[in-house]
């Protein structure tokens, strides 16, 4: 059993004295932050160098029906200036973004702030060349390689929205994207290798815009040289390109409440929505809580483990990180090629400082045994991050014990694609940790536990419900992408007031919060956030299936796994060849992590007489729990759930 307050690991005596924010300080500041945002903000925005400064710091308003959060708005910057130019006087020849390939016997680069600065203009030329204009979509579908860091920061330095879609994802899901965000270009590569393996992605997109306007043109990396196939006047070898245009451009003025990119997300109903992040509000809240959160200091070396396909890639590999100067690894591969010692020799080779990764990963690595770790020198190491899914004690522990010696801080943070940057998190040289626990808010953050029925704050310290916030913070989104309507409906009109996480969550005896996982039909499979509904209309979208119903069950190592209850058509039977032939297709119709883990034959699905499927009931035979189904006789045919438990134990 879990211990529910268990003693927390306070951080050691050396590391708070040359911590940024020791537990004093983070009181104060925490303080300050909420009882006068205006000049807590006011004085942090000025961490960025701001073309036209600004008179306003905030105006942000919950209310449904009038949503509207703006930060900072009468300020002009540029976020790509903010990245690179404004280092480039005292820190040119410093290494700004570290590479490391996919095979370890192929050669790092270190790119300088000096080359950094030169690629991105020269890239950011290349898209002029090709008529992206201020405010014009911009899809990203790249591997890990510092082409993807170099096309983001091109259209900040433009104006450009960039819209990254991971390289994970099917050709398909890649169309809806370019098509939702109207993109005038797609950036892509020949291929984008993977723990040995190639995904083909300039054949994906070739795919992918036989969906798409004419209009749209390619942009192509070639990076492993692999063969693909060419359409003039469409496709751009943009290497060759850079060659060929100025190695200057000068940054473009933007608003603070310019779009700079949209990201795709799941939520609960329908396709995924753009999540829509602006220039000034988000760089800040990025690269503070980057500064903050890690205790980064000048000239360490840190390590995001995520992909730039997803919101940890954009704030902490290349926003936050470069705002602040910072040298960040990028990493092409996966933790387990070509063996599981791969994350503990690329610390070791780099001589990472701060290291940040997912429980997914920890619990693969932890199921391999220590001698993966022990053969590697681990001494560079000073903080130890997690995101994106609640992390179990075990795992913790194991991180705890193996990677950090016992002696590391570790920082569990809580966040969304939605929040921009962290929102509940340890700070390092100031918060007491315990196992399982995000702790306590980020600066300027105002959690609060609602009662998930009634709707209202529950005030004391302790309690469970649902996690929502109070107010706004810069690093927030600001709609969804086309439909702002969508927007206030998801996040403000469960709760009014508030915005609402879709998390659900623990207030301890000290006030910390335990983070329970969605309350809502959003799934976290290794991390990755996927709806259920896509996966349903995926699985219905295919000829043989008449219905679909998906839902979540605990997996080992996963976090979550994807449990797929499928009625065939009626001149359909059932086979391993279906089964197999529906895994496929749900490959391609989205993308390999959304593949079920398990697909189970419903000749029907339990619905109440209003024809909603209780999920509730197919959650409970997914986790071989049946002893606690609860009411079915709210049930159009009860029966129906004798029979999917008969199945579910054949
Ligand atoms: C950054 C990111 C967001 C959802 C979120 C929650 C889960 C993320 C977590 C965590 C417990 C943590 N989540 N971090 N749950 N502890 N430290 O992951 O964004 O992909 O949008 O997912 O992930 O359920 O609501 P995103």
């Amino acid at each position: 059993m879990l211990d529910e307050n268990p003693k927390p690991y306070p951080p050691s005596d050396d590391f708070v004295k040359n911590a940024h924010v020791d537990a004093d300080r983070y009181k104060a500041m925490y303080e300050a932050s909420v009882s006068d945002p205006e000049t807590f903000w006011g004085e942090e925005g000025k961490r960025l160098d701001w073309i036209t400064p600004y008179t306003k710091v905030k105006s942000t308003d919950f209310t449904l029906g009038q949503v509207d959060i703006k930060w900072f708005e009468d300020g002009v910057l540029n976020v790509a200036a903010n990245c690179i130019d404004r280092h480039l006087k005292d820190r040119a020849d410093q290494t700004a973004i570290i590479w490391e390939p996919d095979e370890p016997d192929a050669e790092a680069l270190h790119i300088t702030y000096r080359e950094l600065h030169e690629k991105v203009c020269r890239f950011a030329n290349v898209l002029l060349s090709q008529g992206v204009m201020r405010g014009d979509r911009v899809v990203i579908y790249l591997p890990m390689i510092p082409e993807a860091a170099y096309a983001m920061l091109a259209c900040a330095r433009i104006g450009a929205v960039h819209s990254v879609v991971f390289a994970g994802f099917s050709p398909d899901a890649l169309a809806n994207r370019i098509n939702n965000c109207d993109a005038k270009l797609v950036i892509t590569a020949d291929e984008a290798p993977r723990g040995g393996r190639k995904t083909p992605l300039k054949s994906n997109t070739d795919a992918a815009l036989l969906h798409c306007s004419d209009k749209v043109r390619c942009l192509v990396v070639k990076h492993t040289g692999g063969q693909t196939t060419w359409i003039e006047n469409r496709d751009v070898d943009v290497k060759a390109m850079m060659e060929t245009v100025a190695p200057d451009c000068p940054v473009r003025p933007m608003g603070a409440e310019d779009p700079l990119f949209v990201l795709y997300t799941s939520g609960s109903t329908g396709q995924p929505k753009g999540v829509v992040h602006t220039c000034g509000g988000y760089l800040l809240y990025a690269s503070m809580t980057q500064k903050f959160t890690f205790d980064y200091h000048d000239g360490d070396v840190f390590w995001c483990g995520a992909d730039v396909g997803w919101v940890t890639g954009h704030s902490y590999i290349v926003y936050g990180p470069l705002a602040n100067g910072a040298t960040s690894l990028m990493f092409e591969g996966v933790p387990t090629y070509p063996d599981a010692s791969r994350f503990w020799q690329v610390i070791e080779k780099h001589k990472v400082n701060q290291f940040y990764t997912a429980p997914t990963a920890i619990r693969a690595l932890m199921g391999q045994g220590t001698e993966f770790v022990e053969k590697c020198d681990l001494s560079s190491l000073k903080v130890l991050g997690t995101v994106g899914e609640p992390i179990n004690p075990e795992a913790w522990n194991w991180y705890n014990e193996n990677i950090g010696k016992g002696k590391l801080p570790i920082v569990d943070t809580w966040w969304q694609t939605e929040t921009g940057g962290h929102m509940i998190t340890p700070l390092p040289g100031a918060t007491p940790t315990k196992p399982g626990s995000a702790t306590l808010p980020f600066f300027g953050v105002q959690p609060v536990v609602l009662d998930p029925q009634s709707g209202d704050e529950i005030e004391t310290v302790e309690a469970e419900g649902v996690l929502a916030i109070k107010d706004s913070w810069p690093g927030q989104m600001r709609t969804v992408y086309g439909d702002h309507e969508r927007f206030e409906k998801t996040y403000f009109s469960d709760y009014k007031g508030y915005y609402f996480s879709g998390d659900g969550c623990r207030r301890d005896a000290d006030g910390y919060y335990w983070i329970t996982g969605r309350v809502d039909d959003v799934l976290n499979v290794s991390g990755h956030r996927m709806g259920t509904a896509e996966i349903e209309s995926a699985l219905v979208a295919h000829i043989a299936v008449a219905e679909a119903a998906v839902v979540g069950y605990p997996h080992e190592i996963k976090g979550q796994g994807i449990y797929a209850y499928v009625t065939l058509m009626n001149d359909q039977e059932p086979s391993d060849e279906l089964r197999k032939d529906l895994e496929k297709w749900v490959r391609t119709e989205i993308g390999p992590i959304a593949k079920p883990d398990h697909i189970q034959w419903a000749p029907g699905l339990p619905k109440t007489r209003s024809g909603k499927i209780m999920r509730r009931i197919l959650r409970k035979i997914a986790e071989n729990d049946y002893g606690s189904l609860g009411d079915t006789s709210t049930l159009a045919d009860p029966s129906v759930v004798d029979d999917l438990i008969a199945n579910r134990k054949s």
